[in-house]
């Protein structure tokens, strides 16, 4: 632009002059005049009368002025004096730009005759302009692996003013990483070259700041100065680093699926792409793949299955994280399962007596094993029966446990028992398992039957129909079965002429007494004997209970007579008991059981009784 407003003024100057020279005769000679820029209005340029060898009085006669080639009233002439003043503040930047020297040419024109004197005006640049960037920041993008000596041309900066007052040199700010050298294209102008003095980390320091100053030659000399901002880009130089190599996480066995069990991560130095990190479990088993997963963009490991403590206890799990540029680095992850409380103790019966005999000390009733598959205090057992109970539970080898009876049993007192084993496990909650076995105890024959009188005294009156019902004594055995079962019997008495057994007969089943024959008061008052109750134990066990007999008189004596002998022939009629069947039946003419009774002429009295006729009574 300035060129082309140089080359405007230019033509107008030759008009101006052609316009002249047609007019009127022109001095040869011309005039050199300077002046300094930005010099005050009405400052003194030059006297011209005296330049000029004119006296004042002719140059205001001939109306002397001055006249500038580009029309504009830059100067002006005092008639009164001949002085030639500015008549304004000259700009050398706006009047020539950088055209140099800044030369204005005028005319000193006369009249009468019309007489014009050609001068030119030096205006002298001074520093009044400092270097100027145009913007007030400029960015550069270096990768970071730019080699040192690396050159990086900027904008220039501008300085309006010329010559040794244009800008001359750049300096930059102290920094570690660059200096700037000056660089000449050759067509007047100096740009500055950033050179690279050390090496670039983008992962230390990814953006530099610094001023960078220009200069120009003046006194005192002006500057400019632009931010620089140094954009160090990324190159993919760091491989993705683990702050551990082995990361260690607990997670109790009943986590629920989807839980998050732990965030991996690591870090990449680069930027972008580089920089970013997708995370990958690495030569890893079906196993682990099924049980876990791992967010690739966060790096997070969530649980995929359920765990068991009882089947695995740990994972190892490698875990591989790549950046953009396919840069990896592993670690490993522990995982370790923690037990809970899930399972509850076992019990296992090995043998189990249901059925134990009274009266026997330290009888094993069970042996079983206990286990639970827990681990620590959830798998330590406590194994318990009531207290009540006369059972003991004792240790033995390993886990194994004996239920015994504690002392000897007895089934009189009680016959059954439930006995519950409590096995508890430490863990928290406690978990509890019962078994429960019932145990009955099985009778010995360890009571003997026992009477419900130790004596007992029956009534009967004289002249009583034979096999008459007298009384029943009764004894109660607290056994059970055969051990209970009682059968009663005629003991012999102390009175030796007492034909006890011609007397009385008695129920071996249920006790009941019975008089063989009519008793006769005038004959015997009274008598006593011994019964017995034997049980069908083995060895049997018996106990013995008097009974006394009391027959009552009644009005049955006529006066008697003494002899002759009654009748001596009646047959004689006896009642016997069934155990002197078989005696009978060895006897002459006797049945030999009861099977046919009535053809032998003998006939059935109630279960137990049977009359016979033998012939020889
Ligand atoms: C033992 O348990 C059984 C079954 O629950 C029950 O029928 C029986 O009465 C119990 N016996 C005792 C002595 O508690
Ligand atoms: C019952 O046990 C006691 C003491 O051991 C013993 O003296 C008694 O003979 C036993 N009885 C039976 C029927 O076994
Ligand atoms: C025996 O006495 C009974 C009556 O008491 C009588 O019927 C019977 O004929 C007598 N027999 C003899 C041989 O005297």
């Amino acid at each position: 632009m300035g060129t082309r407003r140089t080359l405007i003024l230019w033509k107008r100057q030759v008009l101006v002059f052609f316009v002249l020279l047609g007019l009127s005769w022109a001095s040869t000679d011309s005039l050199h005049y300077s002046v300094e820029e930005e010099t005050e209005a009405g400052s003194f340029v030059a006297n011209l009368a005296r330049d000029l060898g004119l006296g004042v009085a002719e140059l205001s006669s001939r109306e002397a002025r001055v006249v500038s080639d580009d029309n504009k009233k830059h100067l002006h002439l005092d008639l009164l004096t001949g002085d030639m003043l500015l008549s304004e503040r000259l700009d050398r930047e706006e009047l020539c730009g950088s055209t140099q020297p800044c030369m204005m040419p005028f005319q000193v024109v006369l009249e009468n005759p019309l007489q014009f004197y050609r001068a030119e005006l030096h205006v002298r640049d001074i520093n009044d302009h400092p270097p100027k960037f145009l913007d007030k920041e400029i960015t550069i993008k270096i990768p970071e692996s730019a080699t040192i000596g690396s050159t990086f041309l900027m904008e220039n900066a501008q300085d309006l003013d010329i010559g040794s007052n244009s800008l001359q040199d750049y300096s930059i700010g102290p920094n570690s990483h660059f200096y700037v050298k000056s660089h000449d294209n050759g067509n007047g102008k100096i740009y500055p070259e950033l050179v690279l003095d050390r090496a670039l980390d983008h992962e230390e320091e990814s953006e530099l700041r610094l001023t960078l100053t220009a200069l120009d030659g003046g006194s005192p000399p002006r500057s400019g100065t632009t931010s620089i901002l140094i954009k160090v880009l990324d190159i993919n130089d760091n491989v993705p680093e683990f702050a551990e190599s082995l990361y260690e996480v607990q997670v109790p066995e009943d986590m629920p699926i989807g839980s998050s069990i732990i965030a991996i991560s690591a870090k990449d130095l680069d930027s972008g792409n580089y920089g970013t990190i997708s995370y990958s479990f690495l030569h890893t088993s079906e196993v682990i793949r099924k049980t876990f997963d791992i967010n690739p963009a966060s790096g997070e490991v969530n649980l995929r299955s359920l765990l068991d403590f009882e089947v695995i206890q740990s994972y190892s799990v490698n875990i591989q994280a790549t950046d953009g540029g396919g840069l990896s680095a592993k670690c490993t992850l522990l995982v370790k399962v923690l037990d809970i409380n899930d399972n509850a103790p076992e019990v296992t019966m090995s043998s189990i007596t249901k059925t134990i005999p009274e009266n026997a000390s330290e009888t094993l009733v069970a042996l079983f094993s206990v286990r639970d598959q827990d681990s620590g205090d959830n798998g330590k057992i406590l194994c318990s029966i009531e207290d009540d109970l006369p059972f003991i539970l004792k240790p033995t080898f390993k886990n194994f446990f004996t239920l015994l009876t504690e002392k000897a049993l007895d089934r009189e007192s009680r016959a059954e028992y439930n006995i519950t084993i409590t096995v508890t496990d430490m863990g928290t909650p406690r978990l509890t398992t019962q078994y429960t076995i019932t145990v009955q105890v099985s009778d010995v024959n360890d009571n003997a039957p026992a009477f419900t009188q130790t004596s007992y005294t029956l009534f009967v009156e004289e002249n009583n129909s034979p096999a008459l019902h007298i009384g029943t004594i009764s004894a109660i055995d607290s056994d059970s079965g055969s051990n209970a079962h009682i059968t009663y019997s005629l003991l012999s008495t102390h009175d030796r002429q007492l034909a006890l057994s011609s007397l009385i007969s008695i129920n071996a089943d249920n006790g009941q007494l019975f008089t063989l024959r009519a008793l006769d008061y005038e004959a015997l008052q009274t008598f006593e004997f011994r019964v017995g109750a034997t049980d069908q134990g083995s060895p049997a066990l018996s106990s013995q209970a008097l009974v006394r007999v009391l027959v009552l008189d009644a009005n049955d004596n006529a006066p008697f007579v003494l002899y002759p002998l009654q009748n001596a022939s009646a047959p004689c009629t006896e009642l016997l008991p069934r155990a002197w069947i078989a005696t009978l039946a060895r006897m002459p003419g006797c049945p030999s059981s009861c099977s046919r009774p009535r053809s032998q002429g003998c006939s059935v009295c109630g279960l137990t009784m049977v009359r016979c006729t033998p012939p020889g009574c």
